[in-house]
């Protein structure tokens, strides 16, 4: 029987708007472990990894913030997510903003000689210290894992890089900074905006996602952030972008790729239950963690 253990990353200290630290416990209070369960997988909730609320040693060369507690926290899921693997379980973890992906990825990537990467979100997350509008660092999560950024972040497990541009695929982008643009045209990364799903559906696109990845990748992360859907779908969002994934599309998506049986590891990042209606935003991400999990209508 598929083992799966959900690991809580309650913090909020990415980005600027309190509440996504909430995150783990409206998506659990939404059904998830018993949703799990009526699918016949041995679910265990290990909990909510510790958060570092260290202030103390704030590195004073940089524009990030609260360098050092996302450090401190992505080292300890670091740590979790990989336990969790070889203990022959599939780790599944909530946020959180967007930066414990760093953590997510140091404890998965050791683990596959090529990981590949799915990135659901409106955003491409790969700005740097130098590039970044704003410092949060929920902006930088594939730039660090692809080996750039600040060092702390980019050696949290004592290695780097974790993955290769070639195995990444962006799906949903419709929020890109100049940096950004830039990083994806030199490293090649494969990107589907909106406007290619509009243009191709989301069918074709987890079809040739799921072509591009199997041939070079021997397990697959997916990350998604809920800010991929539309804003009307998952209101509960820190940075909502207009014109989205819907939630349909979006369940589509998941049904593919657990039929693809391809997803080694995943994560359901940044609801925020204070900018949420009635935690829907929540409800959607356990509608879409069960598809994930071979969920039918029929
Ligand atoms: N690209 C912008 C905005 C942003 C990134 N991720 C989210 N928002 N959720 C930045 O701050 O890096
Ligand atoms: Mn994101
Ligand atoms: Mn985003």
């Amino acid at each position: 029987m598929k083992k799966i253990s959900i690991i809580g990353v309650p913090m909020d200290l990415g980005q600027n708007r309190r509440g996504v630290d909430m995150g783990p416990s409206a998506i659990r209070y939404a059904g998830l472990e018993k949703r799990l369960k009526s699918l016949d997988l041995e679910v265990i909730d290990t909990g909510d990894i510790e958060i570092s609320r260290d202030h103390g040693q704030i590195k004073k060369e940089t524009n990030l913030k609260n360098l050092n507690e996302v450090i401190v926290t992505n080292d300890n899921l670091n740590n979790k997510v990989s336990e969790v693997i070889s203990e022959g379980s599939f780790p599944l973890v909530l946020g959180g903003d967007h930066s414990i992906a760093i953590g997510t990825l140091a404890g998965a990537a050791k683990h596959y000689d090529n990981l590949g990467v799915i990135w659901y979100d409106a955003h491409g997350d790969l700005n740097t210290a130098d590039t970044s509008p704003s410092g949060n660092i929920h902006g930088m999560p594939l730039a660090v894992s692809l080996g750039l950024g600040h060092e702390d972040l980019v050696n949290i497990g004592g290695y780097a890089p974790k993955i290769k541009p070639e195995n990444i695929v962006i799906i949903g982008a419709r929020s890109l900074d100049k940096g950004e643009r830039e990083l994806i045209k030199e490293k090649g990364i494969k990107v589907y905006t909106m406007h290619e799903v509009d243009k191709l559906g989301m069918s074709t696109v987890i079809k040739e996602t799921l072509d591009y990845l199997s041939k070079k990748t021997e397990g697959v992360h997916l990350s998604l952030d809920l800010d991929g859907l539309d804003p009307e779908d998952c209101p509960g969002v820190g940075t909502p972008v207009m014109g989205g994934l819907s939630y349909r599309e979006s369940h589509l998506a998941m049904e593919m790729l657990s039929d693809s049986g391809l997803i080694t590891s995943a994560e359901f990042v940044e609801v925020n239950p204070i900018l949420d209606e009635k935690n829907k935003t929540a409800e959607a991400a356990v509608g879409l963690i069960a598809s994930l999990f071979g969920e039918k209508l029929l």
